[in-house]
């Protein structure tokens, strides 16, 4: 589906679906998606709940039956946030929308910053809400989680040597040619990993990424899934990127060739 003239279904970039993974997230799914609609009437959402013990897919059910904008895709059990979002892209792209966005549900991501990311979307093929370029900002967050996440950040520009300020959120929109190109069934890894691989594909496929400041709050409601193999399997394996990444760039100035513009295809 194209990008048509915006009608009340549309956006000036086309048909927007909210992509909301969920585990155990009881407390929050009503008001996220509540909020959503709020700020983006036209857009629809998909809940992707992987089976959680606490009802959450029950409360999207019953949601989902009283407004047709809203989705939910019901998963067997926990496999992760990666997980989840390969199949909400599936099942977004395949219902043809135009625009398909990552948020959580906890409330970190504010909903009403979409139509900023949206709006950013109109020069750029994947937005990143970031928190770590000027006037990005994050609200009551332990100060561990700060520097872990600016720590991540840091390391992957370097490894990877990428400009990006905020490649590890998970608050971005993409156009669907992006995710049509990116081979994006085969990401492996959860959490962290995940978004820097999706991002690092995007950018090495020629596709224009920008940030947007974003502010981002700590969750109020329930608990963190974070853990620490999310952080060991995102060092490993951008470091693993990093290393792969530098010696094709090093085979290519021994042979004298220019750079060629693909991504190492190895690390897939
Ligand atoms: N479907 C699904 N969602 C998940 C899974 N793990 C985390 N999430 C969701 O992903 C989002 C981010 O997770 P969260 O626990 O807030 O991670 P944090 O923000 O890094 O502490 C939330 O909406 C979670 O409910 C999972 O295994 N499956
Ligand atoms: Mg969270």
């Amino acid at each position: 589906m194209s990008a048509g003239p915006a009608d009340e279904t549309s956006t000036p970039v086309g048909r927007v679906l909210v992509i909301i993974p969920t585990y155990n997230e009881r407390d929050n799914i009503e008001i996220i998606v509540e909020r959503t609609m709020t700020a983006v009437p036209s857009a629809n959402i998909l809940i992707v709940d992987d089976g959680s013990p606490d009802g959450t897919g029950k409360i999207a059910d019953a949601m989902a039956a009283e407004d047709d904008r809203i989705n939910v895709l019901h998963r067997k059990a926990k496999a992760g946030l990666g997980a989840a979002y390969i199949a909400g892209f599936d099942w977004g792209l395949a219902a043809g929308y135009d625009v398909l966005v990552e948020m959580d549900a906890d409330g970190s991501h504010a909903p009403e910053q979409l139509p900023s990311l949206l709006s950013a979307l109109q020069r750029a093929d994947l937005v990143l809400g970031s928190r770590w370029v000027p006037g990005g900002r994050v609200l009551d967050w332990p100060r561990s989680r700060e520097i872990l996440s600016r720590g991540a950040n840091l390391y992957t520009r370097l490894a990877l040597g990428i400009k990006l300020g905020d490649s590890t959120g998970g608050f971005r929109a993409y156009r669907r040619a992006v995710l049509e190109s990116i081979d994006y069934q085969a990401v492996a890894s959860e959490g962290y990993c995940f978004q820097v691989d999706l991002v690092w594909r995007a950018l090495e496929d020629g596709f224009r990424v920008l940030e947007v400041p974003i502010t981002f709050a700590n969750r109020e409601r329930g608990d963190s899934k974070m853990s620490g193999s999310i952080v060991r399997e995102a060092l490993l394996m951008v470091t693993k990127w990093g290393a792969q990444h530098r010696l094709d760039q090093a085979r290519t100035v021994l042979r004298g060739r220019p750079a060629s513009a693909g991504r190492p295809r190895g690390r897939r």
